[in-house]
Formats: structure tokens, sequence, C-alpha cells
């Protein structure tokens, strides 16, 4: 079996979620801890540019975004209980990810708020280290992280809702929550990826001490998280970017029937992948898997080897790039 790297940090929500998936699916994986901001260079060329985080690695198939993570690493599992309440599991968890990630951010991102948010005395802004990954250019931290952000939100996805909004928003989320996770999880006894999606933002909220008030009024929520807390991060072993890019080259990536549906490029042909929401860097490859839930695309590079890098379909854009002979025609 192929080993798991996944490579994050850990004051990020995202991250927390695919860890804490990884104790409840009872797995061993590979840590590469990456910088807070851009650059990022042993990991870009496993993402092939998608510029968040978390991203995991199976061998030589990559995949981007926590939500294809998920899939991926309780199909790694065996796993038959994560998705078991099928399509109200998936619709709360793209939910979670996108508008009550977005609260999360309206009131963490607050000055208020923002002295506490990246507090992990393992977590670097660049420089060096473990991970190889590259020094992140002059100016203050606070002025490094700032431009970062501000190129990842380019199009202002996060500054539209005011915190107050976001606080009086949250207050319902919350409401709701506690009543339904009176003793045990959103969907009955077991926890789905509904628990773990709803779970990140409000993890973030509530070790920020400024924030968590917000959440200490609720005891079933409390309750409910330090139960999902408990399942833990898994068995962690060190790792770094270089031994995640071996690992890659060692390694080819696994054999799919391709299965093209709903757009117009066929198995081959050269594609660009992006994300529809912030940080809109594509990833070009030849289309490998266009079926529902995901896009994969493959990409050689002389660090990488031949890699498949997995993207969910739900939230990111396909476009069919023209071949070179379409160029040169
Ligand atoms: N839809 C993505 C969102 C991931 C995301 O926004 N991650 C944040 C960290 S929590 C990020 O990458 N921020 C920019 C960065 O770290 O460069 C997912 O589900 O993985």
């Amino acid at each position: 079996m192929s080993k798991l790297y996944l490579h994050h940090y850990w004051t990020s929500p995202f991250c927390e979620k695919i860890r804490l998936l990884c104790g409840y699916l009872g797995l061993e994986w590979h840590s590469v801890r990456t910088t807070t901001i851009m650059p990022r260079p042993l990991l870009t060329p496993l993402s092939g540019g998608y510029r968040k985080v978390p991203v995991a690695q199976i061998g030589a198939d990559v995949y981007c975004d926590s939500s294809m993570i998920a899939r991926a690493i309780a199909e790694y599992a065996g796993d038959k209980t994560l998705y078991a309440p099928g399509f109200a599991a998936t619709r709360v968890a793209d939910t979670a990810n996108t508008d009550l990630f977005r609260l999360m951010t309206a009131l963490s991102f607050r000055p208020e708020a923002f002295g506490s948010v990246f507090n992990h005395p393992d977590d670097r802004m660049g420089g060096g280290g473990k991970s190889g990954d590259g020094e992140s250019g002059g100016g203050s931290a606070i002025e490094r992280f700032i431009a970062d952000r501000a190129d990842l939100d380019g199009k202002g996805y996060f500054m539209k809702i005011k915190p107050e909004m976001a606080q009086s928003t949250l207050l319902h989320w919350l409401t709701e929550l506690d009543s339904s996770v009176g003793s045990g999880f959103i969907f009955g006894d077991t926890p789905s990826i509904a628990d773990f999606s709803v779970y990140h933002p409000l993890w973030f909220l509530r070790k920020n001490p400024y924030n968590a008030p917000i959440i200490e009024a609720y005891p079933n929520v409390l309750r409910w998280m330090d139960t999902l807390a408990a399942f833990g991060h898994g068995r962690i072993i060190e790792s770094d970017g270089e031994a995640a890019l071996a690992e890659a080259r060692a390694s080819e990536p696994q054999k799919v029937e391709p299965v093209v549906i709903g757009v117009d490029a066929k198995p081959g042909d050269p594609v660009s992948v992006t994300p529809t929401d912030y940080g809109q860097v594509s990833v070009e490859g030849e289309l490998l898997t266009a079926d529902p839930y995901e896009f994969a695309v493959r990409r050689t590079t002389d660090e990488t080897g031949t890699i498949v890098t997995h993207f969910p379909r739900a939230g990111f854009e396909l476009k069919q790039l023209a071949s070179s002979n379409q160029e040169s025609a």
C-alpha cells in the first residue's frame, strides 16, 4: 500500500479537518509542514500550482481540496461510514466549507481577534526549515501575511461579510447545531463528513480567546466538539517536501478507467482546472477523469515524474486548452 502524505500547517482549519479524519479513520500519515504563506517550492510541483492547503498525496496521486482529500482517504482506509448519510451529509459539508468558513474568517480576521490567529509554535511563515520551503521576501511578518492573503482573495470573496453580520448568522448555526447534536452526531450515532466539516471552522473560532466565548454558550456543541477532537490525528510520521517528491517519482499513479462526462474535452486532451472561489490559480495537464465526483489530470515534471492530480468537481471549473496540433494548424 502506498504511503499517505499530508502537506499542511497546524493553524489551518481545513488541514485540521483532514488531520482529525486521519484520527477517525485510524490512519498512519507522513507529515510535510508547509509555510503559512506562499511560495511553497516543494509542494508546487506536486499540486501543479494549486495554491491552497491541505494537499494530500498517496504515492503518485495528489489530492487537492479537503473535499477531495476526505473522499480519497476514506477510500484508502476502506471506510464505509463517512458518506453513509448520502446527499444530506455532503450538502451540509459543502455549506460548512463555504458559508460557515466565511463567517469564521470574518470574525477571525477582525483587528481584535487577528493577533491570536496564527499562534501555533510549529507554524512558519517562510524561510528554509524542514519542508525546504523558500524565503518569502522582505517586509514584516504581518505585512507579508496580509499581502499573501490579498493575493489569495483577489475578488473579495471573504471581505463581503461584516463581523457583526457574521456573528448574528453564526448564532443561528450554533442554536440549530446545539439542538441537533444533543447526544450524538449530526446524523445520528456515527460521525459523517458533515460533522468533520462543520467542526473545523468552529475549532478555529474556539481556539482564539477573543472568539471562544461565542461558542461557549452552547453546551451540546462543546461536548460534540470534544468528542470529535478525541479521535486525535492518527499516527504521524514527520517527513519533508523532498521525501514527498521522491515518493512521487518512485510511484506509479493508480490505474483508473477514464470516465469523462459533462465536459467537451476527451481523455488525453490538454485542460486546465481552476477553483471558482478564491486562490484561482489554474492547474494544467492531460484530462484523465471527469466523473461526477472529480476532475483528474495527468502531469509529468522532472521533480515528480508522472503524477495524477485530483480535484473535486464541485467548486472547480474545467476548460479545454488548445492542443499543440491545433495551435500550429
Ligand atoms: N476549498 C479548500 C479551501 C482550503 C483553504 O482555503 N485553505 C486555506 C488554509 S485553511 C489556504 O490555503 N489559505 C491560503 C494559504 O495557506 O496559502 C479546501 O476545502 O481545502
